[in-house]
């Protein structure tokens, strides 16, 4: 399908359920119907320990910011965080964008990556084997401007060989229109992938042809879950706030899936597409989280 059809717009009511009162098979069928999927409260449980250690891990980010080393993604520094310059009046030149909080550095976060009510859902989705992909990420606006996060597909960023990735995208704090709140365009995992093209956040779509009005946005509490596909087009605004905006990301996939493209610029996209055919699962293998690997010769 091309990207120019029109989107209809669904309000979120129509993409949202409850975890107290959580129907796995309702849930499970909004996901595969537009992509994506709000359960309200599934993280409360996780909520308190996580958003102070995420406050702990950036004020420990922003010390080690004159050890940054530049890359093309913008600076590092040692405890894995990624900086972006800042907005003007800012008051650093740097602006955290990807916080190095993940599976390695907090267990109450991994242990959140195994909740129960989580993976009933994830397995009704992808099926009965399921592995973690990646290590968890943290993504952090800074108050007064921080970074806005262009609509994109993550399959510009990870193309998968099967299904791809199912996210789970975390409210750590209340979030809404002028804090950042993810915008979702339901029905776009259908589109296959889409050429992206640079922008400040890295990979992103053609802002004339995808403009914010096309998503819906997806206003929330603390503790509310985001889950969408691999292709599903989403995306945040700047945080306005005068408080920090993060959130906490679990990633799932099928256990036999891997990534054949990976990226974070539309030139080592263009080179990393060359060697598709070269990917395989077996450098790939995450922690399974339900089922059971068996041996298979692949090749
Ligand atoms: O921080 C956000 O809201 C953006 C997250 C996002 O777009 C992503 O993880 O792909």
């Amino acid at each position: 399908m091309s990207a120019s059809v029109a989107v209809s717009q669904v309000p979120v009511q129509e993409l949202e359920v409850f975890a107290d009162d959580l129907d796995i098979e309702k849930a499970a069928a909004i996901y595969r119907e537009h992509g994506a999927l709000v359960v309200r409260g599934l993280m409360k449980p996780y909520l308190k320990t996580i958003a102070g250690e995420i406050e702990r891990k950036a004020q420990e980010a922003i010390a080690l910011l004159p050890q940054a080393k530049k890359i093309v993604e913008g600076w590092t520094v040692p405890n894995g965080t990624l900086f972006l310059p800042a907005p003007p009046g800012f008051k650093r030149d740097r602006q955290i964008m990807v916080l190095g909080y993940n599976y390695h550095a907090s267990a109450t976060f991994f242990r959140s990556a195994l909740d129960e009510r989580t993976l009933a859902l994830v397995k009704a989705v992808l099926g009965e084997n399921i592995e973690l992909f990646g290590n968890g990420q943290c993504l952090y606006k800074e108050p007064v401007g921080g970074h806005p996060k262009h609509l994109h597909q993550d399959a510009a960023y990870f193309e998968h060989k099967y299904e791809g990735p199912m996210a789970m995208l975390n409210y750590v704090v209340d979030t809404d229109l002028l804090n950042g709140a993810l915008h979702v365009v339901p029905g776009s995992h259908r589109f296959g992938v889409l050429n992206h093209v640079d922008t400040f956040s890295h990979l992103g779509l053609d802002e004339r042809e995808w403009p914010w009005e096309r998503a819906t946005p997806v206003c929330g509490q603390a503790g509310d879950s985001i889950f969408f596909h691999v292709k599903t087009i989403h995306g945040s605004k700047e945080n306005h706030s005068t408080q920090p905006r993060p959130v906490f990301i679990h990633r799932y996939r099928r256990s036999d899936d891997y990534t054949v493209v990976s990226a974070t610029t539309a030139a080592n996209r263009a080179e990393n597409e060359k060697h598709r055919e070269e990917r395989k699962k077996e450098n790939q293998l995450g922690f399974m989280l339900s089922g059971f690997r068996a041996w298979e010769a692949r090749d």
